[in-house]
């Protein structure tokens, strides 16, 4: 079977998540960068393939994924242990909304696109961008901070990773970014100095990849 090949660019979050769980699964993969920065995910030969023209999407055992939760479920189901999602459905249906929390209503919000379409279409000025950038974060991180607080132990839930983790690490990355303050939320500080400090997120950082 060929080696995985993912689709991805460094500072793409939702490329950062999956690059995250390939690692703790120790899938062996090459990248391939498409260039969000050149618009690389609009050329007609990407968007061929993948439709919406986002980056993650991974070439894995003769299937081509896109959307990066839905990849992560996959490697999560066909590789096993560790598992990224507790086997209680309870637990697993908290943990997932914590993953959802950011996948779904902080990052669409602040995806590239959107914040282009803000400065060209719509004539906002850079600081107002940057504003709203900072606002949706700041509203999405204090939700997850309270949701995650009364579960989260040295990971977002418990003391081993999960799809929380997965989606959690890549956001702080980018809060940090845009110089989002982060005091206010001690758990996912501390979620996410936990992780950082792990190989599998460590090896999928933005500064580790080539592009
Ligand atoms: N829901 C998608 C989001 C993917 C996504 O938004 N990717 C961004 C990079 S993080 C992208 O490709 N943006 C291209 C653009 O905005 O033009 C997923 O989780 O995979």
């Amino acid at each position: 079977m060929a080696k995985a090949l993912l689709y991805d660019y460094f500072r793409s979050s939702a490329s950062y998540r999956v690059r995250i769980a390939l690692n703790i699964k120790g899938v062996d993969y090459e990248q391939q960068s498409i260039n969000l920065a050149e618009g690389a995910q609009k050329d007609g030969d990407y968007r061929a393939l993948n439709p919406q023209g986002f980056v993650p999407m991974l070439e894995i055992d003769g299937h081509r994924l896109i959307q990066s939760l839905s990849i992560i479920v996959y490697l999560d189901q066909k590789f096993g242990d560790p598992p990224l999602m507790p086997a209680d459905p309870a637990d697993a249906a908290h943990v997932r909304a914590l993953a959802l929390s950011v996948a779904c209503d902080i990052h669409p919000l602040n995806n590239l696109r959107v914040l282009k379409y803000l400065r060209s279409q719509l004539d906002v000025s850079e600081e107002a961008r940057d504003e709203w950038y900072r606002h949706w974060v700041a509203e999405g991180l204090a939700a997850l901070e309270e949701m995650a607080r009364p579960r989260a132990g040295a990971f977002l839930f418990g003391d081993s990773p999960t799809i929380a983790d997965v989606c959690l690490v890549p956001q702080i990355y980018n809060a940090r970014r845009f110089s989002v303050p982060l005091t206010d939320y001690p758990t996912l500080r501390r979620a996410d100095e936990t992780a950082s400090a792990h190989a599998a997120f460590a090896a999928a950082h933005p500064d580790r990849q080539e592009h």
